[in-house]
């Protein structure tokens, strides 16, 4: 993925309010291209797997319990300067803290009902893409 690819995942909370088609209308009028996607629903174990990174943090178990909570479309984007221009369209993890027009800032519903997921870094891109997708899914 070096440097030009970010994994996105629609988080249930924009799934259930009908944000989709909205979400992805901005991903894409930001110059992201769409290069892999997929609706699909984590169990909660899955989902811990997917933040192990954040199993020490008192969030964890709600964090497990929400993702798992309903469907979720994951999706692999393609952009220069994809993650931290990514991490920019979204906004901060808390909608309070987030820029206006952010997605979070529209679409999200709390800290942790917070619409969408971006990656922090290529590593992360590459790891969080290959936990949804196989190599023949990845173009
Ligand atoms: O990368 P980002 O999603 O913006 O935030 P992280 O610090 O990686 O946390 C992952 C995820 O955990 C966040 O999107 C919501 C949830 N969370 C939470 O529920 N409460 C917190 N205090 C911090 C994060
Ligand atoms: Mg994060």
């Amino acid at each position: 993925m070096a440097g030009n690819r970010t994994f996105t995942m629609i988080k249930p909370d924009a799934v259930a309010a009908n944000n989709i088609g909205a979400i992805t209308k901005m991903i894409e009028e930001a110059g992201f291209r769409i290069v892999a996607m997929k609706m699909t629903k984590l169990s909660s174990e899955r989902a811990g797997q997917f933040y192990a990174v954040h199993k020490e943090r008192p969030f964890y178990n709600d964090l497990c319990n929400y993702m798992s909570s309903g469907h979720i479309v994951a999706m692999i984007l393609e952009k220069d300067n994809a993650i931290a221009d990514f991490r920019k369209l979204i906004g901060a993890t808390n909608p309070a803290d987030a820029e206006e027009g952010t997605i979070r800032k529209l679409y999200a519903k709390s800290i942790e009902a917070n619409a969408v997921h971006g990656s922090d870094s290529d590593e992360n891109a590459q790891i969080e893409g290959s936990f949804f997708f196989a190599d023949i899914e990845k173009f």
